[in-house]
């Protein structure tokens, strides 16, 4: 069965609780409650993570290999700075979908940046908390196409 990790980073872990004008009412455990079923529809496994912490961001990235065979990340705020969780992406070269609920292209300029989108397989922005739902479905769709020999 396909394994998947699911990454969030800095501030996620507030969602539901502040700002639900940008970021929905939604809880992270409910976004996750809600991926975890979609999963079980695709015949797929989930494993959820979320860091305030660059480094263990890190870390989760590079412990996913020979485990999980993509990556769904939310990178919150370290999209737009980190080289590090970027270069931890493409040296596992595990495939990966970015998503943010907000749409990042119509927000401040700092934020119209990703240093992780270069090496993800693609993005999926603004959908609110189906940004998770569709680019969990779009990971799985790309990993089944893929030749089993090729996945991780
Ligand atoms: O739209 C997204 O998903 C973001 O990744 C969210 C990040 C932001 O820095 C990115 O530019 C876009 C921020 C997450 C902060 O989440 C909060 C949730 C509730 C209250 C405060 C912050």
């Amino acid at each position: 069965m396909l394994n998947i990790l699911v990454l969030n980073g800095p501030n996620l872990n507030m969602l539901g609780k502040r700002e639900p004008k940008i970021y929905g009412s939604q809880t992270l455990e409910d976004i996750n409650s809600e991926l975890a079923q979609v999963a079980e529809i695709l015949g797929v496994a989930l494993v959820f993570f979320q860091s305030n912490h660059e480094g263990a961001l890190v870390d989760a990235v590079q412990a996913a290999l020979n485990v999980q065979q993509g990556i769904l990340i939310n990178p919150g705020a370290y999209t737009h700075t980190s080289v590090a969780i970027r270069d931890a992406i493409a040296a596992v070269a595990l495939p990966t979908v970015e998503v943010h609920l907000s749409n990042i292209h119509q927000r401040e300029g700092f934020r119209h940046r990703s240093y992780i989108a270069p090496v993800a397989i693609g993005q999926i922005s603004g959908f609110g908390s189906d940004s998770y739902r569709l680019g969990l479905e779009g990971l799985v769709k790309y990993l089944q196409k893929m030749k089993p020999d090729k996945r991780s």
